[in-house]
């Protein structure tokens, strides 16, 4: 049994059941000319998790811990895609577009993958999701319990959509869910401060927070 420094209180944690979820650090929401610029965004901002997500995954990596990584992106044929959000506001380009990492947010472009600083390692599951929810329409529930986790370790962009709406669903599903605060970004720095209040308040109503380092410590310890 371990126990992580957390909001609104300290995270007991089981090794075995622990593992870290890394959402969508893809090129099409980190790089310019993808997805997350296409819709108006200065991608920058997104770059400011990446020095605690790489020390997250080097220390589950370190620890024997699995690691699960995920992408947002649809079929080539984009019959996963709904309407709804296709034609949804005015992006320069829309998925499925051509840009200049292939078509916007589609499975095998270089856009849909995982920047290479953050590059899943071979046996890590990667987990392709159409929907900001990486249960909906996913194995990721098989995953988790052909992993046997219990408690998981949210990284990833961006904090309020894709994160919380992961967090949100393992939360109903039982999961104990702590998001790793610095390990995670979004184009709006007050959507991130207002979700890290979103998901501690009312005694943690949809989990848990921590800086990286109070991980890593409750990991070495
Ligand atoms: C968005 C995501 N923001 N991964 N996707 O559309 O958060």
């Amino acid at each position: 049994m371990g126990v992580i420094a957390a909001q609104p209180f300290d995270f007991p944690f089981e090794p075995g059941q622990l593992g870290l979820v890394m959402i969508d650090f893809q090129r099409d929401f980190m790089e310019p000319g993808g997805f997350g610029e296409s819709l108006g965004n200065d991608v920058s901002l997104l770059r400011n998790a990446i020095p605690a997500a790489q020390a997250l995954l080097a220390g589950f990596r370190a620890a024997g811990l699995p690691v699960i990584h995920t992408r947002e992106c649809h079929r080539p044929d984009l019959s996963d895609l709904p309407a709804a959000k296709r034609d949804r506001g005015n992006p320069r380009q829309r998925i499925g577009d051509p840009g200049p990492m292939g078509r916007i947010l589609v499975a095998g472009e270089p856009g849909a993958e995982i920047i290479p600083e953050l590059r899943p390692q071979p046996g890590e599951p990667v987990i392709d999701k159409p929907g900001k929810g990486a249960f909906y329409a996913t194995g990721f529930a098989q995953t988790l319990s052909q992993l046997g986790l219990r408690q998981l370790i949210f990284a990833g962009v961006t904090t309020e959509v894709c994160v919380q709406t992961t967090m949100r669903e393992a939360n109903d599903r039982g999961f104990d869910c702590l998001l790793a605060t610095d390990a995670s970004e979004s184009y709006f720095p007050a959507f991130k401060a207002a979700t890290v209040e979103m998901i501690i308040a009312q005694g943690g109503i949809v989990g848990w927070a921590a800086s990286s380092g109070a991980i890593l410590e409750a990991l070495d310890g």
